[in-house]
């Protein structure tokens, strides 16, 4: 027999289109070695460009996934995507809360990258009251956090507040991605306990931006499920999320990350 890896969960909606959602997840997932598991809470009817429609799975049947994979697997790491509705972050926090040494990296979806809801808004305060007090980290792009935080964030000092008092608020680190600043490079903010990090690569030049989100979440759970510490797990689902995108696709209107990057960091910094 093999060995057998270490295994990573998502909880997360379905991109029919599979850039995003559970189905990056996964991809993301197999390139760092991880065994992937998925528990579905929306199927979302999608490409890159649009969103059709939103069917949520039932809360129930949310936790019945997640019970029956967390019975049976020896799970090492879990994230959150799109979660939809209150009642299934509840839903999520009442089988997570009897996990509490699995380490649950939260990407707090609210919006699509085409501008779709993805979160009803009586359901931002779940994330905060409940959600967030299990979670290791935290990855808001800037209107998630400004969101969450009641505040603009729009210069590298004020990400470095918000991030900062969202930590201390929640009770878990949190990395502030500053893609949407604008900038010649793209800046995120980690801060973990007292200490703060800034991980910095220049912009890259691609259409493809859907998933981004949930590739990086992804890569930096499969990194933890794998034994890195924060940090580096961190610098490493950068350095993956740069190459996804370097080797993105598209075809004609529709574009889409390569998740699959056979780029080497070498080969990166040659694009
Ligand atoms: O990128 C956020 C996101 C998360 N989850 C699902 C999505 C998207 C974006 O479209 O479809 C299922």
């Amino acid at each position: 027999m093999m060995n057998s890896p270490p295994i990573t969960l998502t909880i997360a909606g379905s991109d029919c289109s599979a850039g995003a959602g559970l189905q990056a997840d996964l991809k993301t997932f197999q390139h760092f070695g991880v065994f992937g598991l998925t528990a579905v809470t929306c199927v979302v009817a999608e490409t890159p460009n649009v969103v059709r429609s939103v069917h949520a799975v039932s809360p129930a049947i949310l936790q019945d996934q997640l019970k029956v994979l967390l019975d049976a697997f020896p799970v090492a790491a879990i994230k959150t995507g799109m979660l939809f509705s209150k009642a299934h972050i509840v839903a999520v926090t009442e089988i997570l809360s009897g996990y509490p040494d699995v380490p649950l990296v939260v990407d707090p979806v609210m919006i699509s990258s085409t501008g779709d809801p993805l979160l009803e808004t009586s359901a931002v305060a779940a994330y905060k009251g409940r959600l967030f007090p299990l979670a290791r980290l935290i990855t808001p792009n800037l209107d998630e956090a400004e969101v969450l935080w009641d505040g603009e964030v729009r210069d590298e000092a004020a990400m470095e507040r918000c991030a900062r008092e969202l930590s201390s608020r929640h009770g878990c680190a949190v990395l502030l991605k500053g893609g949407h600043l604008g900038a010649a490079e793209c800046a995120d903010l980690l801060v973990d306990g007292g200490g703060a990090s800034w991980f910095r690569s220049p912009r890259i030049d691609t259409a493809a931006s859907h998933g981004t989100g949930c590739t990086l979440s992804a890569a930096i759970a499969a990194n933890l499920a794998t034994g890195a510490n924060l940090h580096d797990a961190v610098a490493a689902a950068k350095d993956y999320l740069d190459r996804t995108l370097a080797e993105s696709f598209a075809w004609g209107a529709v574009a889409a990350l390569n998740q699959g990057t056979t780029l080497t960091r070498e080969g990166l910094k040659a694009t």
